[in-house]
């Protein structure tokens, strides 16, 4: 009789303290993706030169200036209109670690067409909303489709890995990898040197195959 009364207690216990667990409303997140382990966001170490600034989404835009006859001016809104894509990419940091993340975004070359831009231009700059700069060739943009990502592993871009925009900057290293861009400036400057460059890091950033 003591037994069953303590199964008995035993159950009762254990129903009140499920009661209590809280009922998961769900997440976009993904942690796997076509049999690849992705890496959660929240995981990854947030080293930028500033921290993470703060975007009003409702007054932000990117700009699309420099060697162009038509400026362009985006609303967050605006940018995911543009066709969206998704790409399994690994971002790699001078430091030795890597993320392996799903990226959804859009291209950039389908952000800087309206601009019609200037047929010297070879390089492409991106400013962000702490200072960071850093560019990359246009020749590249085009032929791997670089995206201009809004999310992560299917879920909204964290404040930490760059909302709203982030360049995924495949093949490249972490450097080259823009987060919270405000300004993509077309150039015929393929010696421009952005934040990290000018302290010594490579231009070329090619992540070793
Ligand atoms: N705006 C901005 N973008 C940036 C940086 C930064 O400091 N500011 N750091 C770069 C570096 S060095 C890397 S490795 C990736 C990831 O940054 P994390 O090391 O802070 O995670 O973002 C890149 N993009
Ligand atoms: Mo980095």
């Amino acid at each position: 009789m003591r037994k069953i009364a303590s199964i008995f207690i035993l159950v009762v216990l254990l129903i009140s303290g499920c009661a209590k667990q809280p009922k998961s409303l769900g997440t976009n997140e993904i942690t796997d993706y076509q049999g690849q382990k992705l890496t959660v966001a929240a995981t990854l170490r947030e080293n930028s030169i500033k921290g993470p600034p703060d975007i009003n989404i409702e007054t932000y835009r990117l700009r699309i200036d420099g060697l162009v006859s038509s400026p362009q001016s985006y609303s967050y809104d605006e940018v995911l209109q543009k066709p969206s894509f998704t790409k399994l990419v690994i971002l790699h940091c001078v430091e030795g670690w890597d993320a392996t993340i799903l990226w959804e975004g859009v291209k950039i070359t389908d952000l800087i067409a309206a601009a019609q831009i200037d047929p010297k231009c070879d390089t492409v700059i991106f400013h962000s909303a702490d200072g960071y700069t850093t560019s990359l060739p246009l020749a590249y943009i085009k032929e791997k489709s670089i995206l201009l990502a809004f999310k992560e592993n299917s879920q909204v871009l964290p404040k930490t890995l760059g909302y709203p925009f982030i360049v995924v900057a495949e093949d490249k290293y972490g450097y080259k990898w823009a987060r919270w861009v405000t300004e993509i400036e077309l150039s015929d400057n393929p010696q421009y040197q952005g934040y990290w460059e000018k302290r010594g890091y490579n231009n070329q950033a090619d992540f070793p195959k």
